[in-house]
């Protein structure tokens, strides 16, 4: 089959894509900039049509079997730079939290899926370069994590974490009935400087610190989650999962994930219970 053109499946009226150059394009570009830039996180409602939705959600819910079931602990800084310290038991750095979903990768996510074909969609990738704001972006090369899906049944959770990267893109496929819900705390700690205390507080009492979001199915998030500490609250009793697309996007056009981190994801059951 061949793939769909990506102008057919997202709502172009309402996200000039096509024409970033335009008045309108460059009005839509400087308002997405200073929503990341406030508040770490910019949220596209609505970007994908409903009827293109449908289809994601039956080809995603397809996939799921295959998907590696990642159910570890982990800290908050896991993939991060690494520091030279001991941390004392209680740090923010040793606190690991539940970590679990499973995860479908890159290489079992058909060519001709509309996930992909919003993944590869060029227009897409250069509206990500300029709200990031680096010279250069591509879609990343890695066979394995380029872009993935993370599907969570009721108990599973996304653990409190920073990621490693510079810019996080995700498309909510399903929303579970209750719980999985994203929640962060915008620039939390800076590039000289963790804020640690801040970190516990926010792990002490997550309601009092952490906003939480609504976001529907169809929509787009380009979130800073290098500098926001963020997570998704394990989900409630729910009728169906939590479906969300991760897009992976790099500087440079041939960086691969280390093949340790492959390695440990692929080495994860794929016949885990679920539900
Ligand atoms: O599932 C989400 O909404 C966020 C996922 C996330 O934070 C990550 O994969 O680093
Ligand atoms: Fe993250």
């Amino acid at each position: 089959m061949k793939p769909a053109s990506p102008d057919t499946l997202v709502d172009i009226d309402r996200y000039p894509l096509e024409i970033l150059d335009s008045a309108t394009g460059r009005a839509f570009i400087a308002t997405c900039r200073s929503e990341l830039e406030e508040k770490s996180i910019c949220v596209l409602e609505g970007f994908i049509e409903p009827h293109t939705l449908e289809g994601m959600v039956a080809e995603s819910s397809a996939l799921i079997p295959q998907g590696f079931y990642y159910d570890r602990p982990r800290t908050s800084y896991e993939g991060n730079d690494y520091v030279d310290v001991s941390w004392p038991a209680g740090h923010p750095r040793t606190i690991v939290h539940n970590n679990r979903y499973r995860q479908v990768l890159n290489y079992q996510i058909p060519n001709d899926s509309l996930v992909r074909s919003i993944f590869h969609w060029p227009a897409l990738t250069e509206f990500v370069r300029r709200i990031l704001g680096f010279d250069t972006l591509y879609t990343s090369a890695c066979p394995h994590l380029a872009l993935t899906l993370q599907i969570a049944y009721r108990g599973d959770s996304n653990g409190w974490h920073f990621d490693s990267n510079n810019g996080n893109i995700t498309l909510l496929i399903q929303q579970p009935d209750s719980g999985g819900i994203f929640e962060y705390v915008p620039g939390l700690r800076e590039d000289d400087d963790e804020h640690y205390d801040d970190v516990r507080d926010v792990f002490e009492a997550p309601e009092r610190h952490a906003r939480r979001t609504d976001i529907r199915p169809g929509t787009l998030v380009l979130f800073n989650g290098k500098y926001a500490l963020h997570r998704v609250s394990p989900v409630g009793p729910t009728a169906r999962p939590r479906i969300i697309a991760i897009f992976s996007y790099d500087k440079r056009p041939d960086k691969l994930f280390s093949r340790e981190y492959i390695d440990m994801v692929r080495g994860f059951r794929q016949d885990a219970v679920t539900g």
